[in-house]
């Protein structure tokens, strides 16, 4: 990755990534976009531009002015919000991301694809998730994440192009907000944890999904892109996950630090219902072997972080 065009800048990973990349690869190699401007680092630290993902000849225009070697594309609409407004949410996760995938071929540029543990559903089996597995989820969101993990892998094949991707897990971070997530509640526990000293959890006790820091996450996309390609068996995506938790032990994780924290319940049956789809805890091993992934962070050690971060924000 020399010149590098980032997706959804503005999103709870890109606002991350973008800095992460332009202190790796120099910022004026790694250039931002978003469908809005963004103030701070991502609009202020490097070049950035304004860019609808689904207009294919925008697109095309960019890639070809900055010389971009790379697309990194993270613009998407997430699992919840997606099942209010499906066809928006498949306009965007699926034809925008056709539009990137396409543009990315017609440039020679590798492409980074976020897939989710979303691409599984209740068909495929729950605990220690094996990378080539049953996958027929059933959100919109997972049904994108299924159609261009398929779509990279057919772009690998017949065009040679350099496609790969990771199932991300709940992401949790500091910077951003996630919008519209089903695994949101691991980040707003925190946040509410500093604010208030208590959280009402929309995720039922005892459901587990998988979940990572997002310096975790940050390294493991720069390491999947850097990796020689000749180890790659897989490509699009890898499992990859740190940590596998339900509401009360993450809550429990927190009282180590503020003995006083509290939580309670009030279920969101369409996020329940999302998470009870997805997998518990996935099978990391391809991740591993292919191109050495390795997390950090485990929940305490995470929790200590969030919760001092947060504070320092206060
Ligand atoms: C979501 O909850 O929609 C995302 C994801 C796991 O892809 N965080």
């Amino acid at each position: 990755m020399k010149r590098i065009v980032v997706t959804g800048a503005g999103g709870q990973i890109g606002v991350e990534l973008t800095p992460f990349l332009r202190e790796i690869y120099g910022a004026e190699n790694v250039l931002g976009t978003a469908r809005r401007n963004i103030p701070g680092p991502v609009s202020e630290g490097g070049p950035f531009e304004l860019l609808d993902v689904r207009d294919g000849k925008a697109f095309s225009d960019l890639l070809r002015t900055f010389r971009a070697d790379t697309v990194i594309h993270l613009a998407g609409v997430l699992s919840a919000k997606g099942e209010g407004d499906p066809l928006s949410s498949w306009d965007i996760n699926v034809c925008g991301s056709c539009t990137a995938l396409e543009a990315a071929r017609e440039h020679g540029a590798a492409f980074f694809f976020p897939s989710s543990i979303a691409a599984f559903g209740p068909s495929t089996p729950a605990k220690n998730t094996p990378q080539d597995t049953l996958q027929r989820p059933t959100t919109i969101y997972g049904v994108a994440k299924v159609t261009m993990e398929l779509l990279c892998d057919y772009y690998h094949k017949k065009f040679g192009m350099d496609t790969r991707g990771l199932r991300f897990p709940g992401l949790i971070s500091y910077e951003a907000l996630p919008g519209g997530g089903t695994t949101d509640y691991a980040v707003h526990i925190y946040y509410d944890a500093v604010s208030k000293g208590s959280y009402t959890s929309f995720i039922a006790k005892g459901t587990y999904m998988d979940m990572m820091y997002m310096p975790d996450a940050l390294a493991a996309v720069v390491k999947l892109m850097e990796a020689d390609p000749s180890k790659l068996v897989h490509r699009n995506a890898f499992n990859i996950s740190a940590m596998s938790f339900e509401p009360e032990q993450i809550a429990a994780s927190i009282r180590k630090m503020m003995p006083g924290f509290t939580m309670d319940y009030d279920v969101d049956p369409l996020r329940q219902g999302i998470a009870e789809s997805w997998p518990d805890s996935l099978d990391c091993t391809a991740a591993r072997e292919e191109w050495g992934f390795a997390p950090e962070y485990d929940l305490d050690r995470m929790t200590e972080d969030m919760l001092s971060r947060l504070k320092e924000k206060k």
